[in-house]
Order: structure tokens, then C-alpha cells, then sequence
């Protein structure tokens, strides 16, 4: 049965004969330069790969005379092919070569590295070449990662439970670890291997500590055991205040010789077990978090304690920029009064858009070397749309982490066809003009733009116990171009779609642009079905599911959704212009300019920067409220035309997954008919205006 499970590498027996035994000719006989289990790792891939595309099984070759594939390092590069020669220094920890050669008349196909993992990672590409189909008689491939550091974050409980999670349970039984090594584990580093994902932060930012227990210690070690061959290193969540919750101190001040002692000794117990840990992830002073403030002291105390402890052994800190808490907005400088809204309580005024630059900036310069501070995409939460956050060059000194959510929280989770990617290059793409034109969020994260050599970006991962991984078939697709923006931020969502679907479904050119162009239009459906214009932070307050315009006691008021929206007999939106809460300043002059005058802003951020009448005139000519009222019908529009796509793919899909995604596709269209109905009725209690021509009425 086609249950999904096997991602995109599926691996099964190309259709065109000719092409089969080509490509079974130029890479029958393997030999791998080298022993180790990440180059065993390959080997086995190749063999498994090759026999099930071409149906014929691969050899190993005992001589480089009678090998054609040949797997090496710059280290174990054979004496007999000094004549091949490779710019390894381009290469750097990650990157790999594939290139054709010859070796005395002899046509050979040669995967190189500086690294074991950078020859895992060429054999996935080439294992791609393949699956793809492409030509690769005279394959050159020279392929080396923008981003250092490219992890999942998993908000694992620790007790199968994942915060956002929409996939079933966590894929971490910690029950029957340490003894147990699940397949699934295995199969979970290749998948992340084959998109060159080489980190995995194994719990929740809001977990509690007891995964820093020595029992528990042992069973990440035996997840790092079982993940090291394909280069996936394991990172923990560390909760700020472990030291009291597991050790027994009286505080976790980080200035505190005791604490600072606890957190070292932790740091080696966990070295110890595994050498190559990767460090810790922290969310502090945060929706309830403790962290350094608990004790007056500033995030970069804390982040550099921690960082002190892991430092020696290499480790590094992610500490996580999304924070906002009422306490301190209330003493912020930067807090100043609402002019639009006298009548929301002092948070209201505050606007937690503002609170994480207000915050951070100030502590530019004072992070440790080995210090990240991980930013979400935009200012507040993981929205459909956010203009990019403020953070990201704004802080010089300090490497910037980028935090993407592939858990689709607040887009339709895990029951919408949402693919990602142009989401992802949107704001990669983006430019802050922190150093002038094209000082891109790709240049700032990727540690070119301010010359880092550290560098990260981060996916809350949207994958669980469900037996396809994700859910929703094409959840699996946006996993897929995490990885592949992870590694090349200038790759293109299309492209990466394209493959994606030919890997996943089918080679069919016709379905292949379908399925493509499905995917390529579900973003902006999303937008224009929950948050069109520049809306936000408007869904139901229990769960983050459906809609929820009208919520206004969700226990605070920046989780309320007329907080965020606005609206009022006037018009809709959140004026943060200077004549609102200003959080405009936070940007450059550039940026601003692109945003700040309400008939020229960028229509897609109007109603993040304005609150504008219902009558405003829109570039399309009509007014606000007909324009909102024709995106809600776009957006379900769009949805119906998935639909019918994707009904035309019948007799090319295999009946499991057709029928999965059918029914997915027809939750979808129903829920956005519900986000359209909702908001509409909501909203036009405000503007007291007809729906206009070629929008439905609720139904
Ligand atoms: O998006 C919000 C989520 C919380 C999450 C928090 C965060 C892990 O609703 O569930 O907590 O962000 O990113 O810390």
C-alpha cells in the first residue's frame, strides 16, 4: 500500500527501459574509498536506490580498474587518480563534488568530498539525479551549504505529546529507549541526510527539565548513536531553571558561581556520553518561562552562561528572540501610548510587535562567540503573512538564527494543502537594507552580510507518529524544501516543488505541473482565506484553530484577536505608524518608505501598518471592504480549484493517496469557506456595507 511512509525516497523501478539500463551501466560497480558508518551509510543507500530504480543490484567492485562509481574522500582520494583533481577548499565541511572522469579510456563517475557526510550527502544527490530522471552521462555537480547549522526543532513533552503537533505523537518513544532503536529513527536521519538537515533539537522549548536527568541523558545518547552516521547532530531544549527543578540549587541566577557550576558539570556529564553534542536551545522569559530576567539579569547573562558551559566542548547556544511578557513591555522604554485606542488596557498600547527588538538590540556586542539568538520569520507568531522581524540586521555583532514553523499551527494544521516554500523565500528573499540595497535576510542569516562564520536557521519540525510522517501528504513537501532552502536559500520554490512531486507521485509531465502549480498557489489561498491584506493573529484563542475574529477575552490582550485587527465603525487594521504604535521605526528608512503611507503601502502588509476606513481606496479601485470581501472569496475559490486539479490526477495517483488528499482538500475548502463566512459577518458588523458582486453569501 502506498501509506506514504517512504517520503521521497521512494526509489521504485523507472518506467523507461533505455533510461534504466543507462543509468545501471555508468554506475554498476561501486567502490567506496574509506570505512567508516557514514560511508557504509552510503553504500547501502546506493545499493537500495540503484536496485530499486534500475532493478538490477549494484556491485561492489574490489579494484578502481573495474569500479565506475567511485565514493572518496580528499583523504582516501586513490593513488591512481591524482590526475582528477578537485577545488576541496571550496568545499568546506559539508560540500561534495560529483563529476564524470575518465580512467584509461574508462568512463567513471566519482563522488567527492572533504568529509564522509559531504560524500553522504553527494550520493543523496545524485540518488536525486536519478529519481528525478535527469541525464547524467556527463554529470558536474559542485554543491556546498549557505547555512552552517540547518536543524529541526521537535517540541517533544517527553511524554509522546508535541506541542502543535498535528502528525500524531512524538516519533521519540523515550519509553522504550535507551534498548530500543526504533527503524523509524534510522529512517528519519536518511530523510533529513538526503536534504542535508544535520541537527535536531530532540524537545520543546517548554519542556521541562527532566530531559537533562542522567536516565533520560542515556536515551538521547542512544538517539545521537543512531543519528551520527548520517550527520544529524542532537541538541537539547535547556530549561532555565533546571538547576532548581533537578538540582536541588535555590536559583538558577545565571550569575551565580553555583549555578554556573551545576550548568558546566551538566555540560560535561552530556559531552561524555556524546562527544559530538550539538548544544542547547532556550526559550526564556517567555509566555511564562523562567530565565536570567527572573533575576534581573539580561538574556545575553544567561545565553553566555550557557554558552561557557558547552563552549569547551564546542557546543553552541540558540537562544530564542521570541519573547514577549507583560511585565517587562510594562517597564520598557521603548512602551509608549496608543493614540488609536485609548480604551485597551496598558498592554494593548505596548504592541508586542515591538517587544523582541526593543529587547535584543540593546544587547548587540554582549553575546559569547558561540551565542545564536533565533528569530521567528515576522515580529509575532508564525501569521499565514508577516513582514519580515526587525531583528534581522539589526544586530551586527550577533549571528541571527532564522526559526521557520513547518508545523502548520496557524495554517490549517495539518489538514490544508499549505505548501510552504514561498512562504520561506519571501522572507529569505526580503530585503532590510541594514547595510544598503540587497542586504537580504538570506545574506543575514546565512553570516555573509556581517561576516559570521556561525551560522543557523531552524524548522518546527510538522512531523510525528502518523505513518506518511506529516499527515497531510503534502506536509511531507514543505519538510522537503526546508531542507533544500536550509542548504541553498537562492534555490526556487517551484523548482524544489517540482522535484518534490516527481520524487513523491508521479513523472507524469502533465500531473508533475499540476500538482506544481497546486502547490504553488495553496500559500497565497491561505492568506486569502484566513488573513488577507495584512490581517493577523485573528484565529479561534482555544487551540489556534478556525477563525476568531470576535475573541477578546483570551486571557490577555495581545492574545485577543481585536487587539491585532481593529476594527471599528471607522475601518479595520493596526495603525503601527508613527501616529500608532510606531513599529515601523524598528525597520530602515528604505523599508519604511515601502510601508508607511497607507495609499502607497504594499497592499499585503496594509492592515499590519494602518488602520484604514472601509472606504479606502485600493490599488484595484475598489474599497477596503469590497477588496477584503473578494480576497475571502479568492481564497476559497482558489481551494476549489485544488480540488478540481487534483480530482483530473485520478488515474495517475495511486488510489490511497488520491483518496487521502481528496478528502483533505475537501476539510480545506470547507474550513475556508468557514474562515470567509466568519469574518465577513464578523467584520461587516463594523463596516455596515453589502458583500459585493461574485461573493458568496454564508451559507
Ligand atoms: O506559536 C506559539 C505557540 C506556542 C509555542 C510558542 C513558542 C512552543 O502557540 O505553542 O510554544 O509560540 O514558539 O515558544
Amino acid at each position: 500500500a502506498e501509506d506514504g511512509y517512504r517520503l521521497w525516497l521512494r526509489y521504485d523501478k523507472i518506467e523507461n527501459a533505455a533510461l534504466r539500463s543507462s543509468y545501471s551501466n555508468q554506475l554498476q560497480y561501486i567502490k567506496v574509498y574509506g570505512q567508516s558508518p557514514t560511508l557504509a551509510a552510503a553504500q547501502k543507500e546506493l545499493v537500495m536506490g540503484l536496485s530499486g530504480l534500475t532493478g538490477n543490484t549494484p556491485r561492489e567492485s574490489a579494484t578502481t580498474e573495474q569500479a565506475s562509481l567511485l565514493l572518496f574522500t580528499r583523504f582516501t582520494q586513490p593513488a591512481q587518480l591524482t590526475g582528477i583533481t578537485t577545488d576541496y577548499a571550496a568545499l568546506g565541511q559539508d560540500g561534495f563534488c560529483i563529476t564524470t572522469a575518465r580512467i584509461k579510456e574508462k568512463k567513471v563517475t566519482i563522488i567527492t568530498a572533504n568529509t564522509d557526510i559531504g560524500v553522504l550527502y553527494g550520493t543523496f544527490h545524485l540518488l536525486r539525479l536519478l529519481q528525478t530522471q535527469q541525464p547524467i552521462q556527463a554529470v558536474q555537480v559542485v554543491s556546498v551549504p549557505a547555512i552552517q547549522h540547518r536543524i529541526l526543532n521537535h517540541w517533544d513533552n517527553l511524554n509522546r505529546t508535541i506541542e502543535r503537533g498535528y502528525a500524531g505523537f512524538s516519533i521519540w518513544n523515550w519509553h522504550t529507549l535507551p534498548d530500543y532503536i526504533d527503524q523509524r529513527y534510522i529512517d528519519y536521519a536518511r530523510a533529513n541526510a538526503s536534504i542535508g538537515i544535520n541537527g535536531t533539537v530532540l524537545t520543546n522549548v517548554n519542556a521541562n527539565a527532566l530531559v537533562l536527568t542522567h536516565d533520560y541523558l542515556l536515551k538521547v545518547k542512544a538517539l545521537a548513536d543512531a543519528f551520527r552516521p548520517y550527520g544529524l547532530k542532537v541538541y537539547l531544549t535547556a530549561k532555565f531553571s533546571a538547576p532548581v527543578e533537578i538540582g536541588g540549587l535555590k536559583t538558577a541566577d545565571p550569575l551565580d558561581t553555583s549555578v554556573q557550576h551545576w550548568w558546566q558539570h551538566k555540560a560535561d556529564e552530556i559531552y561524555e556520553l556524546i562527544p559530538d553534542f550539538g548544544g542547547f536551545l532556550v526559550k526564556a522569559n517567555s509566555e511564562g518561562q523562567p530565565g536570567p530576567q527572573t533575576y534581573n539579569r539580561t538574556h545575553a547573562d544567561g545565553a553566555n552562561m550557557l554558552a561557557d558551559a558547552v563552549g569547551t566542548h564546542g557546543g553552541i547556544i540558540m537562544w530564542r528572540a521570541f519573547v514577549y511578557d507583560v511585565r517587562v513591555q510594562k517597564h520598557d522604554e521603548d512602551f509608549d501610548s496608543n493614540k488609536t485606542n485609548k480604551n485597551l488596557p496598558d498592554i494593548a498600547a505596548a504592541d508586542r510587535f515591538k517587544q523582541a527588538y526593543a529587547e535584543f538590540t540593546k544587547l548587540d556586542g554582549q553575546f559569547r562567540k558561540n551565542v545564536l539568538v533565533q528569530v521567528k520569520n515576522g515580529p509575532i507568531d508564525f501569521q499565514p503573512r508577516e513582514p519580515f522581524s526587525p531583528l534581522f540586521g539589526a544586530m551586527p555583532q550577533t549571528p541571527l538564527a532564522m526559526e521557520f514553523q513547518l508545523t502548520m499551527e496557524y495554517l490549517g494544521q495539518g489538514t490544508h494543502l499549505v505548501y510552504q516554500a514561498p512562504l520561506f523565500k519571501e522572507v529569505l528573499d526580503a530585503d532590510t537594507y541594514a547595510t544598503g540595497k540587497g542586504a537580504t535576510i538570506a545574506k543575514v542569516i546565512d553570516g555573509s552580510l556581517y561576516h559570521h562564520s556561525l551560522s543557523a536557521i531552524a524548522g518546527v519540525s510538522n512531523i510525528g507518529s502518523e505513518r506518511n510522517w506529516t499527515n497531510h501528504p503534502f506536509g511531507q513537501a514543505t519538510w522537503y524544501a526546508y531542507g533544500k532552502l536550509a542548504w541553498n536559500p537562492n534555490a526556487n520554490a517551484r523548482d524544489i516543488a517540482r522535484e518534490w512531486v516527481q520524487q513523491t507521485f508521479t513523472h507524469q509531465p502533465q500531473a508533475v505541473q499540476t500538482i506544481t502549480d497546486m502547490m504553488m498557489a495553496s500559500r497565497e489561498a491561505v492568506v486569502n482565506y484566513m488573513t488577507p491584506l495584512g490581517l493577523h493573529h485573528i484565529m479561534g484563542a482555544s487551540g489556534h484553530w478556525g477563525p476568531g475574529p470576535w475573541v477578546n477575552n483570551a486571557g490577555r490582550a495581545d492574545w485577543n484577536s481585536v487587539y491585532y485587527h481593529r476594527a471599528d465603525s471607522f475601518g479595520l487594521g493596526f495603525n503601527r505608524t508613527a501616529t500608532g504604535s510606531n513599529a515601523l521605526a524598528q525597520y530602515k528608512p528604505e523599508v519604511q518608505a515601502q510601508w508607511k503611507d497607507s495609499n502607497t503601502c504594499d497592499e499585503r502588509y496594509l492592515l499590519w501598518f494602518h488602520h484604514v476606513s472601509w472606504q479606502h481606496h485600493m490599488h484595484s479601485g475598489k474599497t477596503l471592504w469590497d477588496e477584503l470581501c473578494t480576497r475571502y472569496q479568492q481564497g476559497v475559490d482558489t481551494v476549489r480549484r485544488m480540488q478540481a486539479s487534483w480530482n483530473s490526477l485520478q488515474t495517475v495517483i495511486d488510489p490511497e493517496r488520491f483518496h487521502q488528499v481528496q478528502q483533505l482538500l475537501s476539510i480545506q475548502e470547507k474550513e475556508a469557506r468557514w474562515w470567509r463566512n466568519s469574518c465577513l459577518l464578523y467584520f461587516q458588523t463594523y463596516s455596515r456595507m453589502p458583500l459585493p458582486a461574485g461573493v458568496e453569501p454564508p451559507d
